[in-house]
């Protein structure tokens, strides 16, 4: 959805000072176009979660989605239970994110209160009568040590027969799998406007902030906490998404 709030990301253009990347007023400015140029696939996995929400979702739960940043899979979820007795509760601990969120909430009229805005930290969340719950490349930030205890509230808090969906940045064991996906991926960006500098200086910012990893990480926390069905239903490079079942 176009927001006129949007600006195009030359965040890292210049030579700047190191420092970790941190989800600020200027980050929230330039989101949409970050997302769509930074991690391939993206508009895909938006329109496919919407897709997966109307087949899962069940009358009286909640859908949740945390880490919610701009809310992209808040109103693809949206679009896709629109009328229906849904409430989706999108989480970020973002003021900056949250604020703008608001704001594209009244694009949407009556349909747009549909969508509870929770400025918190997904860790502090409580989660409840979950029949979907999206982690649309959140996992990713929060400290390995604090991820299972997310997923595994996750899960109890979930209806059975409801979906997980995780999507995150992902490494692989073989280093020359792992060398030729992040090479393509940085070639992706190119392709897509970024310089070698801005490229650099992103991932320079990011290294303790995003810590990515296997597929086999995921797969086994995920079903240690109970879930079946693990699946792999969307891959790019080095970025993945992830279902699973309760
Ligand atoms: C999308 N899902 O467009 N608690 C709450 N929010 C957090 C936390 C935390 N502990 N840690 C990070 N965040 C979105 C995209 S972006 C992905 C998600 C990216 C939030 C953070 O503030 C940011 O808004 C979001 O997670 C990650 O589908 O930037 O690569």
């Amino acid at each position: 959805m176009s927001n006129t709030l949007q600006r195009k990301d030359r965040l890292f253009t210049e030579h700047r000072l190191p420092g970790d990347f941190v989800f600020d007023e200027k980050v929230a400015n330039v989101f949409e176009d970050m997302l769509n140029r930074s991690i391939p696939g993206y508009s895909t996995i938006i329109a496919m979660i919407g897709v997966l929400a109307e087949r899962y979702y069940q009358e009286n739960t909640v859908v949740y989605d945390l880490g919610c940043s701009l809310g992209g899979a808040s109103f693809s979820v949206l679009q896709h239970l629109k009328g229906k007795p849904c409430t989706i509760v999108a989480i970020d601990n973002s003021a900056a994110m949250m604020e703008r969120l608001e704001l594209k909430k009244q694009q949407f009229g009556d349909a747009g209160e549909q969508i509870l805005c929770q400025c918190e930290s997904i860790q502090e969340s409580v989660i409840r009568d979950a029949s979907v719950v999206i982690l649309n490349f959140t996992l990713q930030f929060l400290a390995i040590e604090e991820r299972e205890a997310l997923i595994d509230k996750i899960y109890e808090g979930m209806a059975p027969g409801g979906v997980l969906i995780v999507s995150e940045k992902i490494i692989f064991a073989d280093e020359h799998l792992n060398e030729l996906l992040i090479d393509s991926y940085h070639q992706f960006k190119e392709n897509m406007g970024y310089s070698k500098l801005e490229i650099s200086q992103k991932r320079t910012a990011l290294e303790n902030v995003l810590i990515p990893e296997t597929l086999e990480d995921h797969k086994k926390r995920i079903l240690g906490a109970n879930f079946g069905s693990f699946e792999v239903w969307f891959q790019c490079f080095n970025f993945a998404s992830m279902i699973a079942f309760k």
